[in-house]
């Protein structure tokens, strides 16, 4: 690279970096419903929980987790469909650097997964996440806080929901594309 090509590039990642700036305000705006055109070809994409119930329902996850086949999740479907998200690697076993991961990304408190690994291996076994989560009633508040209709049971939109909502962290019913590419293509990405 020579200088004039090193003066360039300079100032194409200045230029970068101020569309982006540009862009974060452009966000800003839209949360006070001003209006704003993007005119250039990045696009800010955003997703609201409509987009998310149908990509997440777009595929056979919902169908693997409702093991019983009845339409709903219940309290074991539910525990398990998080050890199948969060095992992102999908080994079949949730090793310590998924759970941080999750922990993080979903919000978990007080969780103390050392204590869940019963067998001492240095990773939770399906089994042990089963015991575990029961132990603690760690689902039990999401469970049903995400049972809008309060019939005892999650539907897929209560599920997706519920999910969104944690994500959506200054509820404002959206999504950023960054948002979503970091989470949803984490965890529910094929
Ligand atoms: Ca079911
Ligand atoms: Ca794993
Ligand atoms: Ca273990
Ligand atoms: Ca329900």
């Amino acid at each position: 690279m020579n200088r004039t090509e090193a003066t360039e590039a300079i100032k194409m990642n200045k230029t970068g970096l101020w569309r982006k700036m540009g862009m974060g305000l452009c966000m800003f705006l839209m949360l006070g419903a001003v209006s704003c055109d993007d005119d250039d070809e990045d696009e800010v994409e955003v997703f609201d929980n409509n987009t998310f119930f149908q990509d997440m329902t777009a595929n056979s996850m919902f169908d693997d987790w409702d093991a019983d086949s009845d339409g709903v999740f219940n309290d074991d479907e539910f525990t398990v469909s998080f050890f199948e998200t969060w095992d992102t690697d999908d080994n079949g076993v949730l090793s310590d650097s998924e759970l941080t991961a999750a922990e993080n990304d979903f919000a978990i408190t007080g969780a103390d997964w050392d204590t869940w690994d019963y067998d001492a291996n240095g990773t939770i076994e399906m089994s042990e996440f089963q015991t575990g989560a029961q132990s603690t009633n760690l689902f039990d508040t999401w469970y049903t806080t995400w049972d809008a209709d309060a019939d005892g049971m999650l539907e897929d939109r209560e599920y997706t929901d519920g999910v969104f909502d944690l994500w959506d962290t200054d509820a404002d019913g959206m999504l950023t594309d960054v948002e979503y590419t970091t989470f949803y293509d984490t965890y529910y990405g094929v």
